[in-house]
């Protein structure tokens, strides 16, 4: 099967995303090891798989896919049978699922931590930016300290069982205490819960040390 199933991008809390749903869901796959803002993201093949130059993308057979969260509950949706459902069947689960995703890809990566990526850690690029960092980190604090009174009391972003909302949550709190960004207590515990999953170390180890 391997071959088939290829993921771009490996190195950033995007990428981990892809490799960790593969991971979850026992997929075989191949991986280029494109990594952010190298050259290899400006070859003429990379640009033909996406246009926008950014990684993680990935290609399932006939379908070539970017963007992390569209990832994530593609292969959620389309591998239904393995040891884990990353998207739920349920509507009032399927809510939620698509609650959180749109909070952490919006609210936490969008508005907060990417903006603090242009303007604090790539401000040779983007630009200066101190009133729009500190507001974004602002920002951060307001949405994850509200965003505790929703976290369930129990193992996962859902409930019971784990998912693809928790894939995108705990990447993105990883994203934040690298970024010096304080956690809420339950959020802290949550993120720690979660990286100790053997999917999770699996995909870090790869995303990061390969
Ligand atoms: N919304 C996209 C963001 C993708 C993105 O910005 N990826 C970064 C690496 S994490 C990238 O490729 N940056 C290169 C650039 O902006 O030129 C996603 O979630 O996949």
């Amino acid at each position: 099967m391997s071959g088939e199933r290829i993921v771009w991008g490996i190195g950033t809390a995007r990428t981990i995303r892809a490799h960790w749903a593969m991971v979850e869901l026992g997929l075989d796959y191949e991986t280029r090891p494109v990594r952010t803002r190298t050259p290899d993201t400006e070859t003429p093949e990379f640009r033909a798989v996406n246009p926008r130059g950014k990684i993680p993308v990935l290609r399932d057979r006939e379908i070539t896919i970017a963007e992390s969260p569209a990832i994530v509950t593609y292969l959620g949706e389309t591998y239904r049978d393995g040891p884990v459902l990353l998207v739920p069947d349920e509507p009032a689960a399927r809510a939620r699922y698509f609650e959180w995703l749109s909070f952490v890809s919006m609210e936490l990566d969008a508005t907060s931590l990417y903006v603090l990526r242009r303007h604090w850690s790539l401000p040779e690029i983007y630009g200066e930016a101190p009133i729009a960092n500190e507001a974004s980190e602002g920002y951060f604090a307001r949405m994850i300290n509200a965003a505790t009174e929703l976290l369930p009391d129990s193992p996962f972003i859902l409930g019971e069982v784990f998912s693809g909302a928790d894939i995108l949550m705990t990447t993105t709190l990883h994203w934040a205490i690298n970024y010096n960004q304080p956690l809420p207590a339950p959020f802290q515990a949550y993120f720690e819960r979660m990286t100790a999953r053997p999917g999770w170390l699996e995909a870090a180890e790869f995303n990061w040390r390969s």
